[in-house]
């Protein structure tokens, strides 16, 4: 037996109000995704425009037989509705040979209408640029990706520079370095306003091009799931004017100063490359001071580590308050799995004393 409410009348308000205000959160919540930062439908470059321009082009497709078929549903039961009086059985139709080709043929047409422009433009975001463009090679690790620029010799983390009005040509794979056993996962590179998406797939090459018309910062994500930290793993695009890329690159390919003898940054330095037991930053990480060619690390380069606002897979911005927690105890900023299986930074325990010192060497790195 069921008992009944003591008070009928007053379940139904609050549900209804439950529900008005979930529709509300709901409608709010998609209703955020269409600004901000991340935003496919505010291009800000070509390769970026067209995919916009087709969403735009198949959404009015949509919207046409969205509004045919409703109404048509609409109309028809408006039409049929059963009238007083009216009690005979309806006439029972199995099968329309006519209607059925019609609605078979008309929805194939319209995919295959909507299909050439969109296979075209997925190879013309993978083509080699008709202009002069700029190579980025693009490497996604757990859990930040790292960009080598080959014609330059640079390598930097998280932070991509680029310039204006130039088409940027990525090479994408991905890989946990120094670990042939485990060649990595796979992530996807996105930056909603200056392209499409595109894989990053361990022991291929993938490519997608990029360009962004006006200066500025570009943020994106990493778009296939890859593990513990797949929501910290974002990306971050910077356009810099002509000028500005120009310094860029000769910052980024000037060797990092060696600190007086004596000072706190000295002792820093002597730190990172030496840290007695315990893994040394410099086993990780490479500081480039000139002599020797640049190469990989497991870890981001971080010869010009102050030259990037933000760090950890452009998740923290950087501030020195930030870079000593970071040290401190990596994982509390990040969730990694170093101790699991040697992905991420491990906790190297560091005293007070040691942390001074390495914070301030790192911030001659600029
Ligand atoms: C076993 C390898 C390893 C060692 C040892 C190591 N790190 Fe790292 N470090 C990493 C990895 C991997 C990352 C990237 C983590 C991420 O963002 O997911 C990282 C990130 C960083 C970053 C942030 C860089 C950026 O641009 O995002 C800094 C700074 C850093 N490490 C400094 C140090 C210092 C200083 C030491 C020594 C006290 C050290 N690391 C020791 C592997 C290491
Ligand atoms: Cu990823």
């Amino acid at each position: 037996m069921t008992v009944r409410d003591a008070t009928p009348g007053r379940r139904p308000t609050t549900g209804r109000r439950a529900r008005r205000t979930a529709l509300a959160a709901a409608l709010a919540l998609v209703l955020a995704a269409c600004s901000g930062e991340q935003n496919a439908l505010d291009p800000a470059g070509p390769y970026a425009q067209a995919p916009h321009d087709l969403i735009i082009w198949v959404f009015g497709i949509a919207v046409v037989v969205f509004v045919l078929v409703q109404g048509l549903i609409l109309f028809t039961t408006w039409r049929f509705r059963r009238r007083e009086g009216d009690d005979a059985i309806p006439a029972q139709t199995h099968g329309n040979t006519k209607l059925e080709v019609l609605w078979t043929v008309i929805p194939a047409l319209i995919l295959a209408a909507i299909s050439v422009p969109t296979v075209q433009l997925i190879f013309e975001q993978m083509d080699e640029p008709e202009a002069e463009y700029l190579t980025v090679e693009v490497i996604g690790h757990r859990w930040w990706f790292e960009y080598y620029y080959p014609d330059y010799d640079i390598y930097t983390a998280n932070e991509m520079a680029i310039p204006v009005g130039v088409p940027v040509r990525l090479e994408m794979t991905a890989t946990d370095l120094a670990r042939a056993a485990d060649l990595g996962v796979i992530h996807s590179f996105w930056i909603p306003r200056l392209a499409g998406k595109q894989d990053l797939v361990p022991g291929h090459t993938t490519y997608l091009n990029l360009q962004a018309d006006e200066p500025g910062r570009y943020l994106g994500q990493c778009a296939e799931y890859c593990g513990l930290s797949h929501a910290n793993m974002r990306a971050r695009v910077v356009a810099l004017d002509a000028g500005d890329f120009e310094a860029w690159v000769a910052d980024q390919t000037t060797p990092a100063d060696v600190p007086a003898e004596g000072t706190l940054e000295a002792r820093g330095r002597e730190l990172f490359g030496d840290l007695g037991a315990r893994q040394a930053c410099a086993s990780c990480h490479a500081v480039w001071e000139g002599d020797g060619p640049r190469g990989p690390g497991q870890g981001p380069d971080l010869t010009n580590l102050f030259s990037r606002e933000e760090f950890a897979g452009a998740i923290h911005d950087l501030t020195p308050d930030m870079l000593r927690a970071w040290l401190a105890n990596p994982n509390e900023l990040k969730p990694m799995q170093y101790d699991v299986n040697g992905i991420g930074m491990p906790n190297l325990n560091l005293t007070d004393e040691e942390l001074d010192a390495l914070v301030a060497y790192l911030m001659t790195l600029d």
